[in-house]
Parts: structure tokens; C-alpha cells; sequence
């Protein structure tokens, strides 16, 4: 039985080093990486980074390689949720169970912490050590296109759009794709090319990727409603208060779960043919509809 809490804590660890030693490279940033520092190294799942892990050791590769590449992809998320707290979007104040960027510090700051990560992450995966130029701009590109007007920043535009007004299911799927999915899987793409996977491998696994993205959101909406705040470390109730389409107002809280699970049985599917090295994927499938922050 593979044991995904101990899989989890060494990983973190070691991805807390990691982002210790890519931080400690600007070190006269002052106020600015400071700001940087308090957001990333909050704590959160670092479930993108375990995934970009994950992959690599699916296709055979070793997860220390693939360490660089999955912190960058952390640096991301962390500035998209820096970002979606500030009072122009979702004007929150907890985060990862702390005040959020713009609280602790001030607005502008915050803005330019979130600019700064979003940066830093392509310097860093631009230069991913022992990894060939090509390949980094493989990698670097194929964040790109997930993260900007193609994939994140394009999802949490139609979120704002949407805002009290009904979308359709199919609609809502697009938009969660793009805001919460597309990073989900570039992660396993990104974690698969370091590893040097083969481009059948790394399509399956970004199968899995838009699969699990999918379920990660149905719970997070299901969270919002049912969570518990002190568990989870930031509010719940949001979706409704802000006239947010989501799956519960949809589905009711019954149908997403379900729906959820079967999303993780078609993730489960799609990398069947994958062998033991692909247990720690398909543990964290499990975790991602069982957990509870
Ligand atoms: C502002 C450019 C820009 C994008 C924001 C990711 C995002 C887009 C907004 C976050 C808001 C939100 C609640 C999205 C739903 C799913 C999600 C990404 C939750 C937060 O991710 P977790 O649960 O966070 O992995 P931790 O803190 O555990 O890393």
C-alpha cells in the first residue's frame, strides 16, 4: 500500500529547500522578497508541484531532476493567488491560514510580489539545471500557454465576467479548464518531459491532468460550501455570497461528489497502463477528492 501522507511530507520538504535556495538568489530584494517569501513559503498542498514529481517518476524519470522545474510551477500558483485575493478580484484577507500578501503587506506590494514569482518562474525554468536549452523552452512555453490568455489568466477573466450571471454546465467546465486546469496539467507535463517521457506518455498524463484538474475544482466548489475555514485556512461561503456559478448551485452537493469521484475513475483509466512507478499519481488522485482543504 503506498503510503502518499509520507510521500507527500518528504516531497514538501524537499520543495521548501528548493524554493528556500531559489529565493535566497535575490537576496538584496528586500521588501519586494520578502513579500515573495511570506506568500510562497505559507505552507499550501504544493499539490502542482507533487504532480510535476509525480509524472517524472512515472515515466521513469528521477524526481530530484524535475525538483527546479516543480517549484517554478509553484511560484506560479502563488502568484495567481496572491493576485486573485487583492480587493480588485476576490478581495480576501486569509490565505493558507495567514493574513494574505496585500494585508501583511500593502496592495502595491502585493501586486509586484505576484509580478515578481510569475517572473522569477520563467527565469527559473529557463535555466532548469542539468536540463538541454531545447527542453527548457519546451517547458517554458508549454507554462506559458497554460498560465497566460490562453489558460489561468483567460479562466479568471470569464470568472469575473460570469459573476452573477448563469452559465451553462458546459460553460462552466470551459472556464474551470482554463483558471484552475490547465496549470494542473501542465504541471504533469512539465514533471513527464524532464523525466524524459515519451509524447504518448505525456499526452496520457495530461489526460489524467484534465481529469484530476476538473475534480480538484468540483471540491474546491463542494469546500466552499461545506469546509471547514480553520481546516482549510482561508474563508468558505465565497461562491455564494459573490453570486459564483458552481457545481453544488448546479449539481447540488450529492451529484458533485459523485461527479467528482468519477472524474478520478476516469483519471485512474486513462494512466492504467502505467506501471508501479505511476503509484504516487494515482495515489494523489484519490487525495484530491478525499481531501479537506
Ligand atoms: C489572478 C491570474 C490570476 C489567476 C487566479 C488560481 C486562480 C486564478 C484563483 C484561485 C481562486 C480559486 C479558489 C480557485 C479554485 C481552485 C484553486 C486554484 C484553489 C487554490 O489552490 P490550492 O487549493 O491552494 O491548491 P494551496 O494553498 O493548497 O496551494
Amino acid at each position: 500500500m503506498f503510503d502518499l501522507p509520507a510521500y507527500l511530507d518528504r516531497n514538501n520538504e524537499r520543495i521548501a529547500q528548493t524554493l528556500r535556495v531559489l529565493l535566497d538568489r535575490s537576496q538584496r530584494g528586500g521588501r519586494l522578497v520578502e513579500a515573495m517569501r511570506y506568500s510562497l513559503m505559507a505552507g499550501g498542498k504544493r499539490l502542482r508541484p507533487n504532480l510535476c514529481l509525480a509524472a517524472a517518476e512515472a515515466v521513469g524519470g528521477n524526481s530530484h531532476d524535475a525538483l527546479t522545474a516543480a517549484c517554478a510551477v509553484e511560484m506560479i500558483h502563488t502568484y495567481s493567488l496572491i493576485h486573485d485575493d487583492l480587493p480588485a478580484m476576490d478581495d480576501d484577507e486569509l490565505r493558507r491560514g495567514k493574513p494574505t500578501c496585500h494585508i501583511a503587506f500593502d496592495e502595491a506590494t502585493a501586486i509586484l510580489a505576484g509580478d515578481a514569482l510569475l517572473t522569477m518562474a520563467f527565469e527559473t525554468f529557463t535555466s532548469l539545471p542539468g536540463c538541454p536549452p531545447e527542453r527548457c523552452l519546451e517547458i517554458a512555453h508549454i507554462v506559458a500557454v497554460a498560465a497566460g490568455s490562453r489558460g489561468m489568466v483567460q479562466g479568471q477573466m470569464l470568472d469575473m465576467l460570469s459573476q452573477g450571471t448563469a452559465l451553462t454546465l458546459e460553460e462552466l467546465e470551459h472556464l474551470h479548464s482554463l483558471k484552475t486546469g490547465a496549470l494542473i496539467e501542465a504541471s504533469l507535463a512539465v514533471g513527464a518531459l524532464v523525466g524524459d517521457g515519451n509524447p504518448e506518455q505525456i499526452e496520457t498524463l495530461r489526460i489524467y491532468g484534465r481529469r484530476v484538474g476538473l475534480a480538484f475544482q468540483v471540491v474546491d466548489d463542494i469546500l466552499n460550501v461545506e469546509g471547514d475555514p480553520a481546516v482549510m485556512g482561508k474563508a468558505a461561503g465565497t461562491d455564494q455570497l459573490r453570486l459564483k456559478n458552481s457545481y453544488p448551485a448546479f449539481l447540488g452537493l450529492e451529484k458533485s461528489r459523485k461527479f467528482a469521484q468519477d472524474l478520478i475513475r476516469q483519471a485512474l483509466a486513462a494512466i492504467s497502463a502505467f506501471d508501479a512507478k505511476a503509484a504516487p499519481l494515482r495515489a494523489i488522485a484519490g487525495f484530491v477528492v478525499e481531501r479537506n482543504k
